[in-house]
């Protein structure tokens, strides 16, 4: 057998993919159908920015759809960075099988006025989810195209009344060395933990994923709630979410803690600015029939292609000081 036709699709993939393909399609015209219409950072914070809207409801539209080739399922299920899991590409797919997603529940607490603790069902109750095709760049250098679905952050958070404190969110994952083999090693400062600025938090482009392909998130992938934030490396998007506190300072995370000249708070994708021990300026897009190993090299863009959606974000700061 050649190298080709080992790295062909398997039947089985090629049959989930069709099956999203149509799912698509009947979600589509569900929705056309009025009657059946689906309903090293904490030392000195930098300046907050202008106050103004971050972007018009037409260009977070425009942001949201990209033609670009979807990575394929078993790629964006069989490669993956979960490092309570191993640290591996391949060990979560293998080792997360174990994580027991239900029954799930989220502590949101912090600047707010209605703290609590809230089943996962309670805290998407009443929000549809959405399909969105993001891109996810790897700050190690490889990127994805995923139809991710979810809910905007922003509608999660406001169901908890952030008050004009909140200057912050916090989030942290579970870290369960019962369930989780790699949290009993001191690979990083458990739990896992990350942060957003409020307005990048409340910004129409940040999601909460609670599943991909038209299905369930896989454990592999940060069930059964994870964070995708599009403009940012893919650090940023923490997974197996089980709090999330609205903060006034600067919250500390995992990968700033763990090396904070390599990795700050802010991470937004920037060609411009390199990662110590290599460049960011461009990426292997692990997409369609390329596989991991001949995945083609592009130039990566500013904001991960985003900036007309959130560079306003960041009118006034030196990206290169708040990187
Ligand atoms: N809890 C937790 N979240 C995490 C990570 C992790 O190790 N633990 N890895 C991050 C990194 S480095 C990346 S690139 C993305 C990968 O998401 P994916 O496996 O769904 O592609 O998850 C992020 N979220
Ligand atoms: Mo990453």
């Amino acid at each position: 057998m050649s190298l080709r036709d080992a790295l062909r699709i398997p039947a089985s993939e090629i049959t989930e993919e069709s099956v999203w393909h149509d799912r698509r399609r009947l979600l589509a015209a569900l929705a056309a159908s009025p009657a059946l219409g689906l309903a090293g950072c904490a030392e000195a914070e930098p300046t907050p920015p202008p106050r103004r809207p971050a972007a018009t409801p037409a260009q977070v539209r425009a942001g949201f759809a990209t033609r670009e080739e979807l990575t394929r399922y078993a790629d964006v299920t069989t490669y993956n960075n979960f490092y309570e899991f191993g640290t591996g590409k391949a060990d979560p797919s293998r080792a997360a099988r174990t994580l027991r997603t239900a029954p799930w529940s989220v502590r949101v607490d912090g600047e707010c006025e209605k703290p609590g603790t809230v089943p996962l069902e309670d805290l998407l109750r009443g929000l549809s989810p959405e399909e969105r095709i993001y891109r996810l760049r790897c700050v190690e250098g490889w990127s994805m195209v995923i139809p991710w679905l979810g809910v905007p952050l922003a509608a999660v958070l406001e169901r908890f009344r952030p008050t004009s404190k909140a200057k912050y969110v916090a989030f942290t994952s579970l870290a369960d060395p019962r369930q989780m083999p790699g949290v009993r090693l001191p690979v990083l400062d458990w739990p896992y933990r990350e942060g957003l600025r409020m307005d990048e938090a409340m910004h129409p482009l940040a999601f909460l994923v609670t599943g991909l392909y038209g299905k369930p998130l896989p454990q592999q992938n940060g069930a059964p709630l994870r964070l995708v934030v599009p403009w940012k490396y893919g650090f940023k998007g923490i997974k197996s979410i089980v709090a999330i506190r609205f903060v006034a300072r600067m919250p500390p995370t995992s990968w700033n803690m763990a090396a904070p000249e390599e990795y700050g708070f802010f991470s937004n994708v920037n060609p411009d600015v390199d990662h110590p021990r290599w460049s960011q300026r461009t990426e292997r897009r692990i997409a369609g029939s390329a596989s991991k190993l001949f995945a083609e090299r592009i130039p990566t863009r500013m904001f991960n292609g985003y900036a007309e959606q959130v560079a306003s974000l960041y009118a006034g700061m030196d990206l290169r000081r708040w990187f």
